[in-house]
């Protein structure tokens, strides 16, 4: 299998985020996809290949223009007012507040954009972002163009991103613009597959309403765990999209056994969808010794995702999303790779 890297990533760094009332360094590292790719060696899975270069044109089509225009803006806005370190939001506009009028100061911009204070940007960010989609999109050319599978060693990652936020970590959401691509590329039917811990609220959000991408979320109960504001078992679709969106949400300490069989009723419902392609947004935060999660995967259980997905028997595009214990996240994320191989 072919794997889509770039070291374009590095510059996004310094990050911040707020845990149990303190500020604290992100758990979103540069070194996570040292480790993959370390582990892509190791295991001989195949090539590792720098991004072609694409326009916003795809992009445009799932994030609003409003704010794919904002985005490459926000470390000049920042450094303008005489700022440095990590620009992060601290408003939002909730209930009982303008959501319709942007502001315009950088303050309010990043508020009216986001929906957490999980994704700051330092100068280098916008250009790991831009690196990200290129990479989500060169690796879904390599399915189209007719290989089996495809690794996007996407970073940063993007589920969380939604049609004109950022939150999570993520900013363009990378899935969800290859899903777009690969539909105007030939592809009818799309499923993306969500098995990060969390819960993909940016990808639900963008395909809600519509039944030409399947959307199948894997993940944390959110009555306990972060998005907290999406991911219930009833949102099923909206309008044109009813019936094409299907949550799983799950409690603290699951393990395999009930994991598995989500994954197993999730994969019975996209093979009745019957798509062109997978793209599975590929989490390995659901490991049991990961730092932010609490769901109890073994290293044992990944390539057994991947054989799973394999005897789906379709072309797939693996996007790379969480998983925070770095030095752990190579074996397994290689491992969903080597076990949809069959290696
Ligand atoms: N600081 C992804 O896995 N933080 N994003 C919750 C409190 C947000 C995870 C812990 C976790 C976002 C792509
Ligand atoms: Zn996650």
């Amino acid at each position: 299998m072919k794997t889509v890297f770039s070291p374009r990533h590095l510059g996004h760094s310094s990050q911040l985020e707020l845990v149990a009332g303190a500020i604290v360094p992100g758990f979103e590292l540069p070194s996570r996809p040292k480790f993959v790719a370390e582990r892509i060696a190791a295991v001989g899975l195949g090539p590792i290949l720098g991004p072609d270069d694409h326009d916003l044109s795809t992009a445009a089509k799932i994030h609003r223009r409003d704010y794919l225009d904002f985005l490459p803006t926000v470390w000049d806005r920042w450094t303008a007012e005489g700022r440095s370190g990590t620009a992060l939001p601290f408003t939002w506009p909730t209930r009982g507040l303008r959501g319709d009028v942007p502001p315009r100061f950088i303050d309010g911009l990043l508020g009216y954009y986001s929906f957490d204070a999980g994704a700051g940007f330092v100068e280098g960010s916008w250009d790991a972002i831009k690196s990200s989609h290129d990479v989500a999109l060169s690796a879904a050319a390599i399915v189209q163009g007719g290989e089996r599978a495809a690794f996007a060693l996407c970073r940063p990652p993007g589920h969380h991103a939604g049609s004109a936020f950022a939150g999570g970590y993520c900013y363009i959401n990378n899935a969800a613009v290859a899903a777009q691509w690969l539909r105007d590329n030939g592809a009818k039917r799309v499923s993306i597959l969500d098995v990060d811990y969390h819960h993909g609220n940016g990808t639900q959000e963008i395909f809600y309403a519509r039944a030409d991408v399947q959307v199948l979320n894997l993940h944390a109960d959110p009555m306990q765990e972060y998005p907290y504001f999406l991911g219930h078992a009833d949102e099923k679709g909206a309008g044109d999209g009813e019936g094409f969106n299907l949550n799983y949400p799950m409690p603290f300490g699951t393990s395999w056994a009930e994991w598995n069989a989500s994954l197993k009723d999730a994969c019975s419902r996209l093979a009745a969808y019957a798509p062109d392609v997978v793209v599975v947004s590929l989490g390995v935060d659901t490991f049991e010794r990961d730092p932010i999660s609490k769901f109890k995967l073994t290293t044992e259980d990944f390539p057994k995702i991947g054989a799973r997905i394999a005897a789906l028997g379709l072309p797939t595009l693996f996007v790379m999303e969480g998983g925070y214990a770095v030095e752990e996240i190579g074996v397994n994320a290689v491992g969903v790779l080597t076990g949809f191989e069959g290696v």
